[in-house]
């Protein structure tokens, strides 16, 4: 029986996965404290690479894990780590992942640079399945790029995400993204089951 290729994997309340990447101190870390209804499993380490001492001293080093529950379905939430030697996690992580956050730091120097890189960092994943890309450190000063140049650069690139502008901080907001998320998996007919049921990318 091939209709696995068909079959939405989440069509009754089977759980999802969700994965955030993003730069370092974006607040993908944050996020997830934020809504998780478990107690987060992170993995903090002391931060090396010069972008990640930019926000704090420490950074996720394997990743960050925790849970949500939407329409009672239950979201895991995988957060990775965001310096570049430790970006492999992304790929193993987003093996089974149903959708992708991207969360920018509005405030890093070059925001839409890090867009770029992670875009075409997980341009195979992103062709696929659904994706938001999230905003954040809008509040803080000395930040001039705004999302209508985030809009403008990501379709100019031919990604179609959506855009949100979200404070990691705040569990509304963060939910807020999951949620639309969320929506979006459930809406998008699964191309890419076949090969996840086949263990590949
Ligand atoms: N001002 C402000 N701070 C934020 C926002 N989002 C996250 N943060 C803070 O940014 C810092 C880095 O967040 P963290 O979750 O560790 O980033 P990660 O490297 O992506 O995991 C933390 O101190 C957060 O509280 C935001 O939208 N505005
Ligand atoms: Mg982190």
């Amino acid at each position: 029986m091939n209709n696995v290729n068909n079959e939405h994997p989440s069509s009754s309340n089977d759980a999802l996965k969700i994965i955030i990447v993003g730069n370092v101190g974006s607040g993908k870390s944050t996020a997830i404290s934020a809504i998780s209804e478990v107690p987060v499993i992170a993995s903090e380490a002391k931060a090396t690479e010069q972008d990640a001492l930019h926000r704090k001293a420490t950074t996720t080093v394997a990743l960050d894990y925790g849970s949500v529950h939407i329409d009672e379905t239950k979201v895991h939430l995988y957060g990775t780590p965001g310096q570049r030697r430790f970006e492999f996690m992304a790929d193993i992580v987003s093996k089974g992942a149903a959708g992708m956050i991207v969360m920018i730091d509005n405030g890093h120097a070059q925001p839409l640079s890090e867009v770029d890189y992670f875009l075409q960092r997980h341009g195979d994943y992103l062709k696929k399945h659904p994706a938001i890309i999230a905003i954040t450190h809008y509040d803080d000063n000395a930040t001039d790029t705004n999302l209508i140049e985030y809009h403008g650069y990501i379709r100019k690139h031919g990604f179609p995400c959506a855009i949100m502008r979200v404070d990691a901080r705040e569990k509304h907001q963060v939910k807020r993204v999951v949620e639309k998320l969320y929506h979006e998996i459930k809406k998008r007919p699964r191309v890419a089951t076949a090969s996840l049921a086949r263990g590949v990318g």
